[in-house]
């Protein structure tokens, strides 16, 4: 095994209004200033042919069946996944702006028999498993309050709440350890340290020499 130090591989999960695209500058910005090299992602990815897709259908411009959406969501991760681990190897560190988790809950958040977190989960078994998941949290009530949703697909406060339950189930659930809640509630200067001192706890880690994990199955 190598002893060069791997790079950290930080994802950013919340709600919508929550301040996700916000924070997700700053860690960059702030791991930069700290001598890391960054590699900066985000999903979906509306960039590649898949990722066309689903911004068709979050802006109500295509129909998807359900599970054909969910999966196209997961291919969105796949089709980027070996780059991930490329990067982590080189001693990047990886901070993304959503990743798995919102995949399985904004998709149980539905509400179907037929989808549920566990279904939803399954196609994300093997992707390369973050050391951190942070999650920004706000209350319904609060991000109203800051300027209330966009016109696509999911932006509605039925869904927002669905969601935001279905997180805190996942917590509970195998995966739950790695994600941190981050109360997003607050000003953006006292967020954007409670996230900074949180990466560094774990970028400090000796397990940080070895290899990226994979999501296991539960
Ligand atoms: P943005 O507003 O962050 O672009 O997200 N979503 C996201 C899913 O339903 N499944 C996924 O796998 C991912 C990554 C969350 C657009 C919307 O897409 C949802 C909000
Ligand atoms: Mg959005």
């Amino acid at each position: 095994m190598s002893t060069h130090r791997r790079g950290a591989f930080i994802v950013i999960e919340g709600l919508d209004r929550a301040g996700k695209s916000t924070q997700h500058a700053r860690l960059c910005q702030n791991l930069e200033n700290h001598g890391h090299r960054v590699k900066r992602m985000k999903f979906p990815d509306r960039t590649t042919p898949i990722g066309k897709s689903i911004d068709a259908y979050l802006k109500g411009e295509s129909q998807q069946e359900d599970h054909v959406i969910h999966l196209l969501f997961s291919a969105n991760r796949w089709e980027t996944a070996a780059s991930i681990r490329t990067a982590i190897e080189e001693g990047t560190t990886v901070v993304i702006d959503r990743y798995y988790c919102s995949g399985i809950v904004y998709s149980a958040a539905k509400g179907r028999d037929d989808l549920s977190l566990k279904w939803a989960r399954e196609p994300e078994v093997g992707l390369p498993r973050p050391d951190l998941c942070l999650f920004l949290d706000i209350t319904p009530e609060a991000a109203a309050k800051r300027g209330g949703f966009g016109n696509e697909k999911y932006e509605t406060s039925a869904m927002q709440k669905r969601v935001r339950e279905l997180f805190y189930e996942l917590m509970q659930l195998p995966d739950g350890q790695e994600i941190k809640v981050i109360d997003a509630g607050r000003g953006i200067e006292d967020v954007e340290r409670d996230i900074m001192e949180r990466v560094m706890r774990v970028m400090a880690q000796t397990k940080m020499t070895e290899g990226l994990e994979s999501i296991l199955p539960w």
